[in-house]
């Protein structure tokens, strides 16, 4: 039987945004505050698949081909800490209509092929730490990022020798 991967639609952050999130973490989070998220691996997951087959990873991306939603930008002006799955993100205060309608688009189509969607509202972030299940402190303030969203991509999820990958596999634009 072919395996299942490990899939996801999400947001990339371009490279220099990347450099300037971890600069800022580095200077902003104590060291064991939790497993900083490597700088390639930081994104904005709009909707989560699990471990799904090639068949259904090909009807996703068929059906992702043909969304037509326009592109959008927003604030990271939103900090927070989830400590039960121990996760420090960044976020937005407010989320663009864009991109909640191209999340409930990706989820509804996921739900409808069998990829099981929380049943917990869509809360757009960018996980900065992960293992942070302790109390700690956060900045008062985010540097007031914007990450503007000219494509959507699937993604796989390689966990290999100790390290967790995030490997682009398609990607389309957003309608500008
Ligand atoms: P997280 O960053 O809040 O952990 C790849 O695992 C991406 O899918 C991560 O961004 C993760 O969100 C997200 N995701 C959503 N639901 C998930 C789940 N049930 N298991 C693992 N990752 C999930």
């Amino acid at each position: 039987m072919p395996e299942a991967r490990r899939l996801f639609f999400a947001l990339a952050l371009p490279k220099p945004l990347q450099q300037q999130v971890i600069t800022w973490r580095a200077e902003s989070f104590a060291a064991d505050a939790g497993r900083p998220v490597a700088a390639a691996n930081l994104h904005m997951t709009l909707a989560f698949l699990g471990e799904i087959s090639e068949q259904k990873a090909s009807v996703l991306t068929d059906i992702a081909s043909r969304i037509q939603s326009p592109a959008f930008s927003m604030q990271l002006d939103d900090l927070g800490h989830w400590p039960r799955p121990g996760v420090v993100w960044l976020g937005t205060r407010r989320a663009p209509t864009a991109l909640l309608q191209l999340a409930s688009l990706l989820r509804s189509h996921a739900a409808r092929n069998g990829c099981h969607q929380s049943t917990l509202p869509f809360h757009p972030h960018i996980s900065l730490l992960r293992g942070a299940t302790q109390p700690l402190a956060l900045p008062a303030s985010t540097p007031q990022w914007t990450l503007t969203a000219a494509d959507f991509g699937l993604y796989e999820s390689r966990f290999h020798q100790g390290r967790t990958r995030y490997q682009c596999l398609h990607s389309w634009p957003l309608v500008s």
